[in-house]
């Protein structure tokens, strides 16, 4: 597997697969979540209320993670999965690995081979960059999938340089 790290915007990315940074109602929010469905038109949000009726009524969990079509982005599809909010007083780096094998997990299962991942969990969800960039990288390496192309995709330059001390 090759793991590369890019600045800039995960909606601009040609990959089979792109990772959404999600909330449990799959109904879209801010941050990386709302970039996505904004540049990739109603398309997501149809398939994602649709995975709530069939088998989400309750929320994707946390650490876990469904596919839907990508619209018009530049991918084939987007993978969402629901990052946990960070936690001074509780260790939930678990959850965070989990975010990631999971989001491997479903790209196997659609055949993926090249899959971007925002820094899942460092926005709204206040993750500290460099332990992020920590749990992502180890959780990515440790992973037994097909996928060949892991890219992180950081939105400014201080996560880029996180990534890059860590990788
Ligand atoms: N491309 C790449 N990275 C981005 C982009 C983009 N277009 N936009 C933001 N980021 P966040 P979370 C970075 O807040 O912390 C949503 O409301 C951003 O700088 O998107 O997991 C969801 O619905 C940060 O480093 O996700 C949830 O409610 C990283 O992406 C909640 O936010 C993640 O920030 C999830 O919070």
């Amino acid at each position: 597997m090759d793991i590369t790290l890019v600045q800039g915007d995960i909606t601009q990315q040609r990959a089979d697969a792109i990772v959404n940074a999600a909330n449990s109602s799959l109904m879209g929010g801010g941050g990386v979540d709302g970039a996505i469905h904004r540049r990739g038109g109603p398309e997501i949000l149809e398939e994602c209320r649709k995975l709530r009726a069939s088998q989400y009524g309750k929320g994707l969990p946390t650490g876990q993670a469904v596919a839907t079509t990508a619209g018009r982005l530049p991918a084939r599809w987007v993978i969402h999965t629901v990052g946990p909010v960070y936690s001074r007083s509780e260790d939930r780096s678990e959850l965070l690995a989990s975010c990631h094998r999971e989001s491997l997990r479903v790209a196997d299962s659609l055949g993926a081979r090249s899959v971007a991942f925002p820094a899942i969990s460092t926005g709204i969800y206040g993750w500290p960059m460099d332990d992020a960039a920590r749990i992502a990288l180890e959780a990515v390496r440790a992973a037994d999938t097909a996928v060949e192309d892991v890219r992180f995709v950081l939105f400014d330059g201080a996560a880029y340089a996180a990534f890059e001390a860590r990788l």
